[in-house]
């Protein structure tokens, strides 16, 4: 059988040419700056939240194509949060996605300033989805303010100062949840939302990709988790066990590896059910829940 990331590898080429067309050229002014962008968008990276946007419209009945502006957004804003995430004053992480972070080819300051320029950029190409994609203005507006809110202070980086405000004592299980439903979850949601309404999305719909994206997340974090005790730091692109060296707190540690492994296959199965009443053009998003809890990276 072939793997997931084998049966949609056209779509992930899609992904990267959107990407290659909607990030500046290499010989922009400021040159470094924009190479700086270049290295950690392009060439790496699963594009699960690129896929979920996909997924998502399509699950609805949406035109797909009309979701590339959003899908390239979701991966810049994902890139960012992952430069900055490295930094020394973060993770201190000199890894990612196989090769030296960003601040380790490019200096701190560029790779703050890059992580920054991704985000802006990312808000830039989503003013242009009425004109580039015909998106009505109304609905534009409101998949800008999901990923805003997404990636803002009440989301993902609201998840990622609890994280380092947590990191001198292990949290307790109500902290923890707080901060991968933010941290991680918080963009996935803001990703399969944006997807639905793109799609067109009824309110009842939007609701079911709203649970999907609840488990989605926790699924991925218990996966990423456990990836992170017993995973092979050559697949997974950077060093393993980097949570118990950092003393933080994970559901491995929480409820041992067995049970952890149970959780996540019960959130597919949470995920499976959110959809029941999609047809088959949710094969994506089944897809990709299953994929998340069979993933090696
Ligand atoms: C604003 C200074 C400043 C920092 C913000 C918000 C933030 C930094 C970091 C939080 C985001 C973060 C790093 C979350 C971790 C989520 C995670 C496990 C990412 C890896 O996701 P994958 O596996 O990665 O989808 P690939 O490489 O496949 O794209």
């Amino acid at each position: 059988m072939k793997d997931f990331l084998q049966e949609w590898a056209s779509v992930l080429s899609e992904i990267e040419q959107i990407l290659e067309q909607v990030l500046p050229s290499a010989d922009t002014y400021p040159q470094v700056l924009h190479k700086a962008m270049r290295y950690s968008t392009l060439g790496g990276g699963k594009r699960l939240r690129a896929l979920l946007v996909m997924g998502a419209c399509a699950a609805v009945g949406g035109d797909v194509r009309q979701t590339a502006g959003l899908a390239a957004a979701v991966e810049m804003i994902h890139a960012y949060s992952l430069i900055h995430d490295d930094l020394p004053c973060m993770d201190d992480d000199d890894f990612r996605r196989g090769k030296p972070s960003n601040h380790i080819v490019y200096g701190e300051a560029i790779a703050v300033l890059a992580g920054d320029a991704l985000l802006t950029e990312a808000f830039a190409e989503l003013a242009r989805l009425p004109e580039k994609y015909g998106v009505s203005p109304e609905v534009t507006v409101r998949v800008v303010g999901e990923l805003a809110s997404g990636a803002g202070s009440r989301g993902m980086v609201g998840g990622q100062a609890v994280d380092i405000l947590s990191a001198d004592g292990a949290p307790d299980e109500e902290t923890l949840r707080y901060i991968h439903s933010h941290k991680t979850g918080s963009l996935f949601r803001a990703a399969l939302r944006g997807g639905a309404l793109l799609g067109g999305a009824n309110q009842e719909e939007l609701e079911m990709i709203t649970r999907y994206a609840e488990y989605f997340g926790l699924a991925f974090q218990i996966t990423d988790d456990i990836l992170d005790e017993v995973g092979d730091a050559e697949q997974l692109g950077k060093p393993t066990r980097s949570d118990q060296r950092s003393g933080k707190q994970t559901y491995p540690r929480l409820y041992g590896l067995e049970q952890s492994r149970q959780m996540a296959e019960e959130c597919v199965e949470h995920c499976l059910g959110a959809l029941e009443r999609f047809s088959e053009r949710a094969r994506l998003l089944r897809e990709l829940a299953v994929f998340v809890l069979q993933r090696s990276h």
